[in-house]
């Protein structure tokens, strides 16, 4: 095989707020993956001017480096939608999800796109809960939350999915435009288990490739208690609609 992974008509999408510290570097390590892939950044008017870095890297990367500005934060989930909106209609065929910090590894993107364009996945979640718990340097507490959460979800909602509050995710471009986009309601963790909760119900395979989550070592994390309720009660009247619906 030659250098090329064949990662064609693949885009990161990157949401990002406040992020200086980590953002050129991520872009790096994400290019770095392979000469096909495209990244759009969509950022919040981060007071840190993560956008302007990101303006100076559009002229290293030109037409593969893309940005979304807004002109507040409001939150990831929204900047998520309007990243698959604009990726749908630029026409890409494998759409990933992924945070900006490194908490998830660049070099697991090939794994997560070999499930969709090979393996027959409509979504790969790179997953800390397969097998055990793989997420490294995370508060006790956090982690405590994180995998509870994932426990809660799936009592509630029935998916046999282990870690539904993952972040790290390949869509194939026709699961989100089965998904009317447009009626995704939450924006924080929340988010996360709705598109999944959304996948299921249209019954798109789902898979989860393991991979280790790393705790990020620079810049800060936006996690409020908001977003914690949030997804307690949201998990609980999304399954109740989804009920309803039937
Ligand atoms: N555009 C945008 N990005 C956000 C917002 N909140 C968080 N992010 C980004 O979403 C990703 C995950 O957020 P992070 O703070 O690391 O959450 P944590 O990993 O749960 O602690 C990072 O790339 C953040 O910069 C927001 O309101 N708007
Ligand atoms: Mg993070």
């Amino acid at each position: 095989m030659s250098i090329q992974t064949g990662m064609n008509n693949t885009l990161v999408i990157i949401p990002t707020y406040n992020e200086i510290d980590n953002i050129e570097a991520i872009i790096k390590a994400v290019f770095k993956q392979s000469a096909d892939i495209h990244i759009l950044i969509v950022d919040d008017n981060s007071p840190d001017l993560t956008a302007l870095k990101v303006k100076e890297l559009q002229k290293l990367f030109v037409n593969r480096l893309f940005l979304i500005e807004r002109a507040e934060k409001a939150g990831l989930g929204t900047a998520y939608i309007e990243g698959f909106k604009w990726s749908l209609k630029s026409g890409y065929e494998f759409i990933f999800e992924m945070d900006a910090d490194f908490s998830h590894n660049p070099d697991d993107i090939i794994k997560l796109y070999h499930a969709c364009s090979e393996e027959g996945a409509d979504v790969a979640i790179g997953s800390r809960y397969v097998k055990g718990v793989n997420v490294v340097n995370w508060p006790l507490g956090r982690v405590l939350l994180s995998y509870l959460a994932s426990k809660y979800v799936r009592l509630i909602t029935g998916m046999n999915i282990h870690d539904t509050t993952a972040g790290f995710i390949c869509y194939k471009r026709a699961v989100l435009e089965s998904i009317e986009l447009d009626t995704i309601k939450f924006i924080g963790y929340a988010f996360q288990i709705e598109m999944k909760f959304k996948a299921y119900l249209k019954k798109c395979n789902i898979v989860e490739i393991p991979v280790i989550f790393t705790d990020r070592t620079r810049g800060e994390s936006k996690l409020s208690s908001g977003i914690i309720s949030e997804a307690i009660f949201g998990v609980i009247s999304m399954k109740l609609k989804s009920l309803i619906k039937k």
